[in-house]
């Protein structure tokens, strides 16, 4: 109770960070995407956003939270001025996707930010299509319109994956980072089996939670075309990423 408490007062004071890790194209390593990820200190101490995203989304706190960090991340990105252009990915809840104001949020995001709104990428996991699915879809697909971009998260461990492929309006699928852990076994065949759907689907795929050299070079080799993960770098704060940009690219 003392942490939703605490959770309501951080939204009135707007009390959040956003921190940003770079998605790299692994053909050029030049960067490609910076995911937002929300931030938030209680009492001294950093709160997993696992624990309380889905306190806001059990609390109905959700949307005000998701409004703000979609202006905000589209309000930061539009500032960046590395030479690429990166687009910007936001991670949003499924309950924020059921929520008839969302196209708005979204729209007035990109015009207060003037961002180009192909410059936004948006991260929903596998079971926002497990709800409304026809509503959600058309959603989805009036959003990209826009020219927003969508990408599925975490895929492969949710439901259903295979089945609703053909059908997904998204852009990218984001390969679940459990499935890297056994690329050092050589045991390579989810990542190779998700790039051929891809393919015949006509999606790019994003390999999260690469660590290593050898993870990367295993990745190219399939032709992922995305990458992000702790090899490159964690999630900066937004005063840090031109520096973490003149260092590394
Ligand atoms: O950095 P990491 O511990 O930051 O993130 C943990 C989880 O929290 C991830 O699954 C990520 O998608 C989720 N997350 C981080 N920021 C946000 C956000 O702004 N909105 C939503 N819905 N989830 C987020
Ligand atoms: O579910 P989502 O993809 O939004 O989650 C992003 C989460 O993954 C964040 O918690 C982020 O800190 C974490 N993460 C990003 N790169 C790596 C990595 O290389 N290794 C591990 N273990 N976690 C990572
Ligand atoms: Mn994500
Ligand atoms: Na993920």
């Amino acid at each position: 109770r003392k942490l939703k408490q605490g959770l309501s007062d951080a939204l009135l004071n707007r009390d959040f960070e956003i921190h940003y890790q770079p998605i790299l194209d692994t053909s050029t390593q030049k960067i490609w995407s910076f995911e937002a990820l929300l931030r938030w200190k209680f009492e001294q101490q950093y709160v997993s956003p696992d624990i309380f995203v889905s306190l806001a989304e059990k609390s109905g706190l959700i949307n005000e939270l998701g409004s703000w960090v979609l202006e905000q991340a589209c309000l930061e990105a539009a500032k960046w001025s590395f030479e690429e252009m990166p687009s910007v990915s936001v991670n949003v809840s499924a309950l924020q996707l059921y929520n008839l104001e969302f196209i708005e949020q979204v729209e007035r995001s990109l015009e207060l930010s003037q961002l180009a709104p192909a410059r936004l990428h948006l991260e929903i996991t596998e079971s926002v299509l497990i709800k409304n699915t026809e509503r959600v879809k058309a959603q989805m697909r009036q959003l990209q319109a826009l020219g927003v971009h969508f990408a599925i998260d975490d895929f492969g461990t949710g439901y259903s994956s295979l089945q609703q492929l053909n059908s997904l309006p998204v852009n990218f699928i984001k390969i679940d980072r459990i499935f890297l852990q056994q690329l050092a076994n050589k045991q390579q065949s989810i990542v190779r089996a998700t790039k051929y759907l891809a393919r015949e689907f006509n999606y790019q795929v994003i390999a999260e939670g690469v660590e290593t050299l050898e993870q990367l070079e295993i990745l190219d080799a399939i032709g992922i075309e995305y990458v992000q993960g702790f090899h490159f770098s964690k999630a900066l704060p937004a005063t840090q990423l031109q520096t973490w940009y003149n260092e590394h690219l």
